[in-house]
């Protein structure tokens, strides 16, 4: 026997996005399959405990998958890191030196989810040395699959994604997320709202951070902005987007990376203007005259 015969059996196929659309569709199937079950066990248990376990299922096995086709990939995923900012900016900071990188959100809407509002997705990115290099977002309840691969476009099925044509706030449909933080988020938010409302057609808050971008991505929405989220919510997302013609920074205008919580996504015409209203209204979710670190 030689040296060859020893290593374990890998699937030998490459293709990054194949494994992203099968881990995505697999997860996003047995959510789907689990929602009415969630509901009526919720009044047994703590509902959140249920989810959890979801979530973590969805994730155990989007890890499974991944590692099976590339066993020398690193994974951050959502409940794989400890509850609140700094445990995931620690878990952000440890894996971004990862040559390849998956970043997981098996359930991005856990509290749709909770409450069978449907409108939740599971998101999963891959980057390679901190760029993204292939966005699934996959919505179950609509069975909508949207891909993006770097320098190849957008795809929802199958059809090319474009952004939405709107040049001015006013023809604008906006959405936004509502941070629970009550301390600094909540207040920023509130504000970003009441400056932007009367100033647009509308502003809708679905609760699914990566189906915001996504919808910014097929033209649904003009533009979207959330603060206080982790690069779960959002990586694939930002390839969508910008894979579509549409341009992502953080809320002060810097260029993405995946360290970026507070986020502005649009169809790139009205970008300027949403930029502009959140910071004379002090709504960029950073303290005053503190650009992130
Ligand atoms: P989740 O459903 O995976 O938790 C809704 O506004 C968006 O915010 C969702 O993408 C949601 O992701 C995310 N989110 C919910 N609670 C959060 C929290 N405490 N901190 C950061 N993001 C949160
Ligand atoms: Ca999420």
């Amino acid at each position: 026997m030689n040296e060859k015969d020893k290593v374990p059996y890998v699937v030998t196929s490459k293709s990054y996005t194949a494994v992203a659309i099968n881990c995505a569709a697999k997860a996003g199937e047995w959510i789907k399959s689990r929602l009415g079950t969630v509901k009526q066990l919720s009044t047994k248990t703590s509902a959140q405990d249920l989810v959890t376990e979801v979530d973590k299922g969805a994730e155990q096995m989007i890890r499974k998958l991944i590692l099976t086709h590339f066993p020398d990939h690193a994974i951050l995923g959502e409940e794989g890191v400890e509850p609140g900012h700094e445990a995931s900016a620690k878990a952000l900071e440890a894996a971004k030196n990862e040559p390849y990188l998956w970043i997981v959100d098996p359930i991005d809407g856990t509290t749709n989810y909770v409450h069978g509002f449907p409108f939740f997705s599971v998101s999963i990115a891959l980057a390679y040395r901190g760029e993204i290099i292939v966005g699934v977002i996959y919505d179950p309840m609509r069975d909508e699959l949207f891909i993006a691969e770097k320098g190849k476009g957008a795809y929802v099925h199958g059809n090319p994604t474009r952004v939405s044509g709107e040049l001015t706030l006013s023809d604008s449909l906006l959405a936004t997320g509502f941070p629970v933080d009550p301390t600094f988020n909540l207040p920023q938010n509130m504000a970003g709202l009441q400056a932007l409302l009367p100033k647009v057609r509308n502003i809708r808050g679905g609760g699914s951070a990566a189906l915001h971008m996504a919808y910014v991505a097929a033209g649904r929405l003009s533009g979207y902005w959330e603060i206080g989220l982790n690069a779960w919510d959002v990586a694939a997302g930002v390839l969508l987007v910008q894979e579509s013609g549409g341009k992502v920074t953080d809320t002060e205008g810097r260029p993405y990376d995946l360290s970026v919580r507070n986020i502005a996504a649009s169809n790139g015409a009205i970008h300027q203007d949403l930029l502009d209203i959140l910071s004379d209204a002090k709504a960029t979710g950073y303290p005053k005259n503190e650009s992130r670190a």
